[in-house]
């Protein structure tokens, strides 16, 4: 049987044609058919033997680009569509000036060392995500300096704040509040899961003042259940509100319409986990072989003892990432 991981390409680069008396998607199929295995199960195992594609092309350059139905635009080119949300082609435009599509993930307790982390990074980064919540001596003062740390550093502020509530409730968590996200985030994130209310309640506050956000397609972490039908589904309410959805979070390229951005948290340069359910890809994987855009990178950068050097280190691996992809397909 061919599991599909790899082995019948492996095989073809050295001339041998694999003839495999099943594969492993016809058999998931023959299994849903009869009614031996759910959808669920059927997805997540061809979402594992995708993961675990261990084929690398030899042909160019060593990196196994996901299908593509069409050639992978630039971001600058993206930037430059008609369909494209204003804030993803000023993102776009951003990471194509800068050559980098590092966002890091400032994970930090003290508003101080969000401050630091913003200005000594904002060189090399597209995006700085927060977690405003975690955050022990929050005031309106921390907001109005990242903001002008953000138009000095040209970047982007994220709040992964994952709204998911019905969209009265996530209307005044995002404009109220103590933190007053709407004040100073350009981008904010939401689960799919209450519907398209909760885009309806966010686009009351966050259309008017141009911002825009991210649909959670897909989680990084081990045993997400944001998979299979409800990904899609993710992906068709994307599709259906690009006046304020402009992209996802997902681990890999999960819509064609190039005027989306995919960004995948859960990156670091050795993949593994953090023991509480976080798992981890490479830059070169997430960009290259997954097809995302953006990496989120946290730890990776945070707990290193020269944040800037390791800052620079992932941009690097991105951007090559990146211009291998780009290569690969024009
Ligand atoms: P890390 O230190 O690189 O593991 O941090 C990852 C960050 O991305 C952290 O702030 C998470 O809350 C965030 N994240 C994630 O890790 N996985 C997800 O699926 C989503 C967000 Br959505």
């Amino acid at each position: 049987m061919d599991r599909e991981q790899g082995g019948s390409a492996r095989l073809a680069d050295s001339g041998i044609t694999l003839h495999s008396v099943i594969s492993i998607s016809r058999l998931l199929d023959v299994l849903l058919k009869a009614g031996q295995i759910d959808t669920a199960t059927s997805q997540n195992v061809e979402r594992f033997v995708q993961e675990n594609n261990t084929y690398k092309s030899t042909k160019k350059n060593g990196c196994s680009a996901p299908k593509k139905s069409c050639k992978e635009l630039s971001y600058g080119s993206r930037a430059a569509l008609p369909d494209t949300h204003p804030l993803a082609a000023r993102l776009l435009k951003i990471m194509e000036d800068k050559k980098t599509n590092l966002c890091v993930s400032a994970d930090v307790t003290r508003s101080e060392e969000l401050l630091e982390v913003a200005d000594t990074l904002g060189p090399v980064i597209c995006m700085l995500k927060t977690h405003v919540d975690i955050l022990q001596d929050f005031t309106a003062d921390v907001a109005s300096s990242l903001k002008e740390l953000a138009i000095k550093h040209n970047f982007l502020i994220f709040e992964d704040r994952k709204f998911a509530d019905i969209g009265n409730t996530v209307k005044h968590q995002y404009e109220g509040g103590l933190y007053q996200i709407s004040s100073w985030a350009h981008i904010i994130n939401a689960h799919a899961l209450p519907g398209p209310g909760v885009l309806q309640g966010l686009g009351a506050v966050g259309k008017p003042l141009g911002h825009g956000c991210l649909l959670i397609a897909q989680m990084s972490s081990q045993g997400s259940l944001a998979t299979g039908d409800y990904t899609q589904a993710v992906v068709k309410m994307a599709e259906d509100h690009t006046d304020f959805v402009f992209g996802f979070i997902s681990g890999s390229k999960i819509s064609e319409k190039p005027s989306l951005v995919h960004m995948t948290p859960g990156v670091q340069m050795q993949t593994g986990g953090d023991g509480l359910g976080q798992q981890y890809s490479s830059p070169e994987d997430v960009i290259c072989t997954k097809g995302s855009d953006i990496i989120i990178v946290g730890r990776g950068i945070l707990a290193s003892s020269d944040r800037l050097r390791a800052a620079e280190e992932y941009k690097t691996a991105g951007w090559e990432a990146y211009l291998k992809k780009l290569s690969q397909t024009s």
